[in-house]
């Protein structure tokens, strides 16, 4: 008698070869360093041979001296701050997306400098042989990840294959009236096992990464959002424990053990249903009236006299800051004037305008209310402020605002988070396209009279126009 499981003998083969050469591949690939720095940091945006977010990198050592690569990788703003004139020009040329800084050492940098080298010619090599160029000179590995995907793969196809091969033996043994594995049994085992790690997993995330609590709150309506959350969040974590216990732990109970206990048919029970439904309905109209309230509380709240009102500009990928100068009033803007010379598209001919002053990182004043303005120029990003538990769209087209009150200063801060580093940011927090987590400015609060002084020291947006770059610099 011949039966399909015998099949197994022609692909069983072939998996576990597969995964012998991916586990091998995964061990041997002790990869020199300069093609890890480049694969993790550069890949995303630079190919050898063609242009990605920035331009092909093959034939750079041709192009640019080694000392002036040195320079611009590890800190591209400055070289074009410098008025280095290829620098400029390539920069504009490429829609003055800003290059990450590297704080690297020489010889790191040449190591990756030489591993370029070395792909130049891999892809040369290919182009050679015909064909393959077509994305060919991507980097091989420049996910990120590393090699931890393919080792999880790699065991979970193992995994897989001696599952299925006990499979193959239990079979051939109970064609002879033999049985050897109960796998109902076993499967309900692992059904345990499964929330024991699933559980497991979700401390170590806590634990690691969020520490139960967010950074501290510096706004003023920052603890009604905190407490928002830990409620929100607890209902929702006891539910979730609750639910995945009795999920899990039923399968468990109940898995058939081999002494021959039936399942009871039990259709349904119209008085369960009800509950499960209504319940959850009443909780979960609460928390959305609980959050719709805040919501209120944050975004109804009075202008009070005198705040400091700024423009947020967004733009893939960077921000630009605009204050109001002298006649606290910011200038007209029309997004048809928006050039190369006016980037935010300010009219030049409003009276406002004049005054307006264009920031490279802002500093706001501890304990004044705080006007944002949100304006987008190409897709919609978010302006996220974790600290202050700001976050709101900048959508194209449609401008958007959030008020919100500092109450701590960047000083107070460092202390509170006993992180002398430590700076307040802004971050987009929209996926808008390749250079997204480049999307980031620097936010200082001071006191009111730091604040005064630093105003005064800035420049106005149409005298600064010619070396905006800088307002870009994170
Ligand atoms: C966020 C995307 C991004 C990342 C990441 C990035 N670059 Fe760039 N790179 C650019 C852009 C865009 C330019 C063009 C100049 C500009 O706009 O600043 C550029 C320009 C360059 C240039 C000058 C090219 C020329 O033709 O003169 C070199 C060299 C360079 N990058 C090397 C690197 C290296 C090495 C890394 C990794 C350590 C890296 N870049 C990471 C975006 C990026
Ligand atoms: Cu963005």
């Amino acid at each position: 008698m011949k039966f399909q499981y015998f099949s197994v003998d022609k692909w069983l083969p072939k998996v576990l070869l597969t995964v012998l050469l991916a586990l091998s591949a995964t061990f041997s690939n002790a990869q020199p360093t300069g093609a890890e720095l480049y694969n993790n940091n550069c890949g995303a945006c630079h190919r050898i041979d063609q242009d990605l977010v920035g331009p092909a990198l093959g034939g750079i050592l041709e192009r640019r001296d080694e000392a002036w690569l040195i320079k611009w990788i590890r800190n591209s703003q400055a070289v074009i701050a410098s008025g280095d004139q290829y620098a400029v020009d390539l920069y504009n040329k490429w829609n003055k997306v800003a290059m990450p800084a590297y704080d690297w050492t020489d010889d790191e940098i040449k190591s990756v400098l030489a591993y370029v080298k070395e792909q130049e010619a891999v892809v040369a090599a290919k182009a050679a042989d015909g064909g393959g160029a077509a994305g060919g000179g991507a980097a091989k590995a420049d996910t990120g990840f590393g090699n931890g995907p393919i080792i999880i793969l790699a065991l979970i196809m193992l995994g897989a294959v001696l599952l299925y091969a006990g499979r193959v033996i239990s079979t051939r043994f109970k064609l002879k009236g033999v049985r050897l594995f109960n796998w109902n049994n076993i499967n309900g085992i692992l059904f345990i096992v499964f929330m024991v790690v699933g559980f497991a997993l979700v401390a170590l995330q806590f634990v690691k990464y969020m520490k139960f609590t967010l950074p501290v709150a510096a706004s003023e309506h920052g603890a009604i959002i905190d407490s928002m959350l830990a409620i929100t969040f607890w209902i929702t974590f006891v539910v979730f424990i609750a639910t995945h216990i009795l999920l899990f732990g039923y399968a468990f109970m109940y898995r058939d053990q081999g002494d021959g206990r039936k399942a009871l048919f039990y259709p349904d029970n119209h008085k369960l249903e009800f509950f499960w439904t209504v319940i959850p309905a009443i909780v979960l109209t609460v928390l959305v009236l609980y959050g719709t309230k805040v919501w209120r509380e944050i975004t109804q709240g009075e202008i009070e006299e005198n705040p400091v009102e700024l423009e947020l500009f967004a733009y893939q990928f960077g921000w630009q800051a605009r204050f109001p100068g002298a006649d606290k009033i910011l200038g007209a803007h029309d997004f048809r004037m928006i050039s190369a010379t006016n980037s935010m598209g300010i009219d030049a001919a409003d009276a406002n305008a004049q005054d307006d002053l264009l920031v490279p990182e802002v500093y706001l004043p501890v304990n004044r209310q705080v006007i944002l303005r949100l304006r987008a120029r190409d897709v919609i990003h978010s302006a996220y402020l974790p600290h202050f538990r700001v976050q709101m769209n900048v959508v194209p087209g449609m401008p958007t605002q959030f008020v919100f009150t500092p109450t701590m200063t960047t000083d107070e801060m460092r202390v509170t988070t006993n992180n002398y580093n430590f700076n307040y940011e802004l971050a987009c927090n929209k996926i808008c396209g390749a250079a997204h987590f480049n999307m980031r400015m620097k936010f200082v609060v001071v006191t009111e009279a730091e604040y005064e002084a630093w105003l005064a020291q800035q420049r106005t947006y149409f005298r600064k126009a010619e070396t905006q770059t800088a307002a870009v610099i994170n």
